[in-house]
């Protein structure tokens, strides 16, 4: 049938979806049997899933403390919970991971699928506390090979592994719209959820972080703790008139600096000598997207990726973003 280009608005492309981007891809990895491409689409789904909640939590009485505290002695929200139980949950019965380490479990747990090759690390659901107000919030996730022998239960060090041995990260926000962002070592890619079909669809693709910036992301609350080197390069900021920009929620700092250029950095204070936020479930995750993206990540001594976790929740101090503001933070 002869085809009608009248008709060309009622059949526009939906654009590529992110099972079809993610199987295109798995042509990249010759050794790849598609379980990593599993274990992507698992995430996908819980987080449309987890989506929906957030976007009904003042509807469904989700919202506000779920009356317990995590492993870090933080109060836990409600969403927090049912994220962490959502992602375990599809990661599980996806079958392709054989543990999981989230922020929300003391422990690493064994979801018994001890054939399985991966190992993800994960926050469920990071600045929950932001909810309430409707403020962004987001998931951050990374994924590794284990270590020991496939069909043995996996051990702890199947977890604690450097960020440098990512073989993927990634990271879903949940703002003004709904993006997945990851990477599996071949450049950074974003999908914003189209409600009306329940699809992540390519959006931002191959995402170049600027290699300098006006924005710096920083809890000033905390200028009187921080050490001199923090002082200066804050000091510095201001005297540039830079853009001071905390949403007080690491995802949405992070993507909006990583798009326009800036610097986040959360280094340690009288409170958190090591920082507030964890090498396992957010850092490594961000260093290896932020690297991937042409900026860079650092403890203030070495590079993220290049840090030998040695516990499960150990925190990090975190300079993240546009290289040459990361190389000005240093050099202060
Ligand atoms: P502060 C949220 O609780 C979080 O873990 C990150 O999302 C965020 O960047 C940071 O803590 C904010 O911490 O101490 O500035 O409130």
């Amino acid at each position: 049938m002869a085809h009608n280009s009248s008709m060309d608005k009622f059949v526009s492309s939906i654009g590529i979806t992110l099972d079809r981007f993610i199987t295109q891809k798995q042509a990249d990895f010759s050794s790849a049997r598609g379980e990593l491409s599993q274990l992507l689409r698992d995430i996908g789904l819980a987080a449309k899933v987890i989506n929906k909640e957030i976007m009904r939590s003042g509807l469904i009485g989700i919202e506000g403390p779920a009356g317990d505290k995590n492993v870090q002695g933080e109060e836990q929200q409600k969403l927090d919970v049912v994220a962490n139980i959502r992602y375990i949950r599809a990661l599980t019965r996806g079958g392709e991971v054989c543990a999981i380490v989230s922020e929300e479990e003391e422990d690493m747990i064994d979801t018994g699928n001890h054939n399985a090759k991966y190992v993800v690390a994960m926050d469920p659901l990071d600045g929950s506390s932001n909810i309430d107000v409707n403020m962004p919030v987001g998931t951050i996730f990374s994924v590794y090979k284990r270590v020991t022998p496939v069909g043995t239960a996996p051990t702890l060090e199947d977890a604690l592994q450097k960020g440098s041995e990512q073989v993927a990260a990634g990271y879903v926000i949940y703002g003004s719209s709904n993006i997945l962002v990851y990477t599996t070592g071949k450049g950074v890619n974003g999908f914003t959820y189209d409600h009306s079909i329940g699809e992540f669809i390519l959006s931002h693709t191959h995402i170049d972080t600027p290699a300098d910036g006006n924005i710096f992301s920083y809890n000033e609350g905390n200028i009187e703790d921080c050490d001199e080197q923090i002082k200066k390069y804050v000091a510095h900021c201001r005297s540039k008139k830079m853009t001071a920009r905390y949403v007080g929620s690491l995802v949405a700092d992070f993507h909006r600096n990583m798009l326009k250029g800036g610097i986040f950095f959360y280094t340690g204070t009288k409170k958190n000598p090591t920082g507030k936020l964890r090498i396992m479930h957010e850092c490594n995750s961000l260093a290896f997207i932020i690297e991937q993206a042409g900026g860079k990540a650092t403890d203030g001594t070495q590079r993220i990726l290049d840090i030998q976790p040695t516990s499960l929740h150990q925190r990090v101090p975190l300079i993240i973003g546009s290289p040459k503001m990361v190389d000005a933070l240093l050099s202060c």
